[in-house]
This record gives C-alpha cells, sequence and structure tokens, in this order.
C-alpha cells in the first residue's frame, strides 16, 4: 500500500512554505490524488494525448513529472516509433523516486529522468509537452518564455498539454470553487486543520491565475488553438495546438 500522508496533521505553530523535499515525495501519490480533484481522470487521458499527437521519431516531455505519472501514461499511450520521454524534476528526492519508478515498469519507449529545472531544460524535437500542475510553481514572470520555449520547441502538428490550479476573477465564483475544492479534500480525508496548513504553506508558493491569462499567454506564444477539455471546480487541463 502506498504511504499516506500525514504530513499536516499535527498542529504547527508556524507553517513553512511548501517543498518538494523527502517527506513529501514519500507520500507524494496519495498526496496528489487526494488533493487534486480530476488527478486521475488527467493522467488517464494523458495516455489518450500521447496516443493521438505523438508523431514517429520525436520526443515527449514531462516537466515536473514528480513520481513520473505523466510519463509513464505517455508511455503507455505512444503508439509511434522512434519515439522517447524525457521525464524532468528539479526536486532531487522526486528524480531519485521517479528513475526506480519508471525502471520497474515494462515498456518499449525509453524514459530519461532529468533531475533538472525546467527552465533550464532544452525543449527540441517535440510532439507532445506534457505540464501536469507544474507552471503554477514557477514565478508569473518566467512563464512567457517556459511556455514560448515550449511552443518553439514543439514540431508543426504538436500539443502542449497544461494542468493547472486556476484563480477566478469574480470574488463569488473564487470563494465557491475554494470552498468546493476544501469539501473535496475533506471528504478524501484530510481534517480541516490539515487543509488549513497546507493551504498556508502554498500560498507563496502555488500562484494560480485565471483561464483567461493562461489562454492569453499561449495564444501570445503562438498557439492557434487552444482546448479547455477538462474543469473540476478550480483545476483544468488545456490542450495547446501547433499548426501543422
Ligand atoms: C504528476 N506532473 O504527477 N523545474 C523542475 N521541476 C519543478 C520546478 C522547476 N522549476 N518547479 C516545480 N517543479 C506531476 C505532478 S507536482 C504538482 C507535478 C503538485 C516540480 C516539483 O518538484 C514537483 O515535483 C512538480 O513540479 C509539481 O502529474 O504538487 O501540485
Amino acid at each position: 500500500m502506498e504511504p499516506k500522508d500525514t504530513l499536516y496533521l499535527d498542529y504547527r505553530e508556524r507553517v513553512a512554505d511548501f517543498i518538494f523535499d523527502d517527506a513529501v515525495a514519500a507520500v507524494f501519490d496519495d498526496m496528489i490524488r487526494r488533493s487534486v480533484p480530476g488527478y486521475a481522470t488527467v493522467i488517464a487521458m494523458t495516455k489518450v494525448f500521447a496516443e493521438q499527437y505523438a508523431q514517429p521519431d520525436t520526443v515527449c516531455y514531462d516537466l515536473g513529472c514528480s513520481l513520473g505519472a505523466s510519463a509513464l501514461a505517455m508511455r503507455k499511450g505512444i503508439v509511434q516509433p522512434g519515439c522517447n520521454i524525457i521525464a524532468v524534476d528539479n526536486s532531487e528526492s522526486m528524480a531519485a523516486r521517479c528513475r526506480k519508478i519508471v525502471a520497474s515498469d515494462e515498456s518499449g519507449v525509453p524514459v530519461k529522468v532529468k533531475h533538472a529545472d525546467i527552465r533550464d531544460v532544452p525543449i527540441e524535437k517535440a510532439s507532445v509537452v506534457v505540464m501536469n500542475f507544474t507552471l503554477q510553481f514557477l514565478s508569473p514572470e518566467q512563464r512567457d518564455a517556459m511556455i514560448q520555449k515550449i511552443f518553439d520547441g514543439l514540431r508543426p502538428g504538436g500539443i502542449l498539454l497544461l494542468s493547472e490550479k486556476i484563480a477566478f476573477e469574480d470574488a463569488d465564483k473564487e470563494a465557491f470553487e475554494t470552498d468546493m475544492h476544501h469539501e473535496f479534500k475533506k471528504l478524501m480525508g484530510y481534517s480541516n486543520l490539515e487543509v488549513a496548513q497546507k493551504r498556508k504553506s502554498l500560498e507563496n508558493v502555488l500562484l494560480p491565475e485565471t483561464l483567461a491569462a493562461h489562454k492569453q499567454r499561449l495564444a501570445n506564444a503562438g498557439f492557434t488553438k487552444t482546448h479547455l477539455w477538462f474543469q473540476c471546480f478550480n483545476f483544468m487541463s488545456l490542450a495547446a495546438f501547433k499548426e501543422s
């Protein structure tokens, strides 16, 4: 059985900013499944996108791979010959665990796990780039350059799958979606204290933007079409297409 996330169970006098250290990596699978509504759907559909959009002899990227769930989904989905996958994470604990998980998974498509910052990794010969819940951890002023680099590295006909927590301009809607997300977490077994302490730890670290801001950035970078294919409360996923 996967270890259970109890990191914020006990009262903390001071809640420090969230980091992806070994304690988080050890319980990450449980944490993300119980924290992100629809996470399992996003991962399952990542496989479908890879099956449809991976082109022969190209590279598929999993940026902010954590334990490699998206990379493994792509690996199972890819049907074209000559593809390989590059999975990147700047947390040493995540990258090390991810390497082990990838090694124990059986499939023909090669997966290389890099311990690196996604801002420093070149994107080349790409047909599918997946950023599932990672852009939100870059500072907002670094996001344009990141999206532009991905667009430039994609082959014509390629796609970016961008999944994010989002914010809402309308205060009522923001309050409603936030409440619903917290109710989801409680239903998944987190206490009020756990929800509150985790929220505090993320408030300077995970900076959500509106759906409109994401769409505008993608359009500015050159993506001619973006399709909101998934949303559950304040979590969404966009498929952004580079014209063929
Ligand atoms: C999944 N995609 O399971 N460079 C590299 N990695 C980074 C950076 C950066 N600059 N910033 C954050 N990360 C995964 C889930 S989790 C989402 C992604 C979450 C990494 C960070 O170390 C962490 O592993 C991941 O991005 C974000 O589908 O925890 O909400």
